[in-house]
């Protein structure tokens, strides 16, 4: 069967939160895109991923015209505790920073973004969205007339375009398809075992607990959803934790007695955890944004929040070329996002250090981790390097 041809301004690889806002930027601006997912609407609306979001965030998602919902449903939070050797320590984000951050699970983030895309697509020729896609590809991205391939409801389809938006996460076909990538990565000896249940919040504000054990996080989605995590092995089999011994597990590492409650739990995985950067953010009229390019340890709670952070600088860099013709700051794409991203980078791995249990580890690096720990919630100084970092650096100008 011959290829049908399509034409867009931007073909978009990916419906997460990096190309699905991006789609609705460049939407704002009257520039035409068209967002391709192998997965099906229902599988991205309900996959359970992050929760937090920084203020700038927010603030982006609210300008976008997309967080009624948010701000309806979203709990904002203003401070974080950090447990170890039994104890809690507050960490006052707003007091030390004057900003917030918001729960607000991801998947909900991506069900407003659909939302938004198919409203404003029922007014156009072309669906803005084609879920369940199949061998997607690249082609000609050096050129001036960069093309995808793809297969949709069995049927071959090019799809001409000016630019592409690789935002495929990281198992996309996006990054593969550039050449001598500069990549830069770290393997963790860990991975988190999380849980959805139906239980109240342990506590108002999240819980990030050390112990001998191996990490435990306390977090929630909403009143009466608490997201749970704890330390695993990166082959962690399930099977080997039923409810009872995920129960147990967080009643030891957390500290906790009655406030933690065993409700239904309704949902289970693993996730490993890598930090890992590829520094080649563009091949010709290529981009690759959010986990295409980059990818944290959750520790920090940073990864949605970099993907939106590399595409206001794109959906920006996009606008000025159709607006004006000039691809300068198309050129600094990477340049810009990359000094946010190590950023996150270094964080995201600092927090990790700091919390997790490390098998090997000696008495005295043992110390040390907790001797941070110690300063971390009882200096000022040390305490506000962490809040600024956690809300949220300010937006590069
Ligand atoms: P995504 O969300 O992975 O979306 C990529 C999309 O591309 C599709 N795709 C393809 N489509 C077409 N053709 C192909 N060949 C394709 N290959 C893949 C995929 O199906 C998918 O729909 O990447 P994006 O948009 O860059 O968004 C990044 C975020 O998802 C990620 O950084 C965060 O979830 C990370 N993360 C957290 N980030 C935070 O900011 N705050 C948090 O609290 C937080 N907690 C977390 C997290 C990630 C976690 N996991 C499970 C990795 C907690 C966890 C447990
Ligand atoms: C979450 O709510 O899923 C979450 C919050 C903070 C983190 C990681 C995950 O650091």
């Amino acid at each position: 069967m011959s290829a049908t041809p399509l034409r867009t301004q931007v073909g978009i690889i990916g419906a997460g939160p990096s190309g699905l806002l991006l789609s609705h930027l460049l939407h704002l601006a009257g520039i035409d895109s068209v967002v391709l997912e192998t997965r099906s609407r229902d599988y991205v609306e309900q996959r359970v991923r992050a929760g937090l979001l920084e203020q700038g965030s927010v603030e982006t998602l609210t300008e976008a015209g997309v967080a009624d919902r948010l701000h309806r449903e979203g709990l904002v939070h203003h401070g974080i505790e950090l447990r170890f050797d039994g104890v809690g320590h507050r960490i006052p984000l707003t007091d030390l920073t004057g900003k917030v951050v918001t729960i607000y699970g991801q998947q909900e983030v991506v069900k407003d973004l659909i939302a938004a895309r198919l409203a404003a697509g029922a007014r156009r020729d072309h669906a803005p969205i084609l879920f369940e896609v199949e061998d997607v590809a690249v082609h000609d991205v050096t050129g001036a007339a960069p093309r995808i391939t793809f297969r949709h409801g069995g049927v071959d389809h090019v799809l001409d375009c000016d630019f592409i938006g690789g935002c495929d996460g990281f198992h996309g076909i996006c990054r593969p398809a550039i050449p001598d990538l500069a990549i830069y990565e770290r393997v963790y000896p860990f991975a988190w075992l999380g849980i959805l249940s139906r239980s109240r919040p342990v506590s108002e504000e999240l819980i990030y607990a050390r112990h001998a054990e191996g990490f435990a996080l306390a977090t929630m989605r909403s009143n009466i959803v608490s997201r749970l995590y704890l330390q695993c092995a990166p082959d962690e089999d399930l099977a080997l934790w039923p409810d009872e011994r995920i129960w147990a597990e967080l009643h030891r590492r957390l500290g906790c007695g009655a406030e933690l409650e065993e409700g239904e739990i309704f949902q289970k995985g693993v996730t490993p955890m890598r930090s890992f950067v590829c520094e080649t953010m563009r091949h010709g009229r290529l981009f690759l944004a959010g986990d295409a390019a980059h990818i944290v340890p959750p520790t920090g709670a940073k990864g949605m929040n970099l993907a939106i952070a590399d595409i206001r600088v794109l959906a920006r860099g996009l606008e000025r070329f159709y607006a004006k013709g000039g691809t300068e700051l198309l050129d600094r794409y990477a340049e810009i996002c990359l000094r946010r991203i190590w950023k996150g980078q270094r964080f995201s791995w600092w927090m990790t250090s700091m919390l997790h249990r490390f098998d090997g580890e000696d008495p005295f690096e043992h110390r040390v981790q907790v001797a941070e720990l110690d300063y971390v919630s009882t200096s000022r100084a040390a305490m506000t390097t962490l809040a600024e970092n956690y809300v949220g650096l300010p937006f590069e100008v």
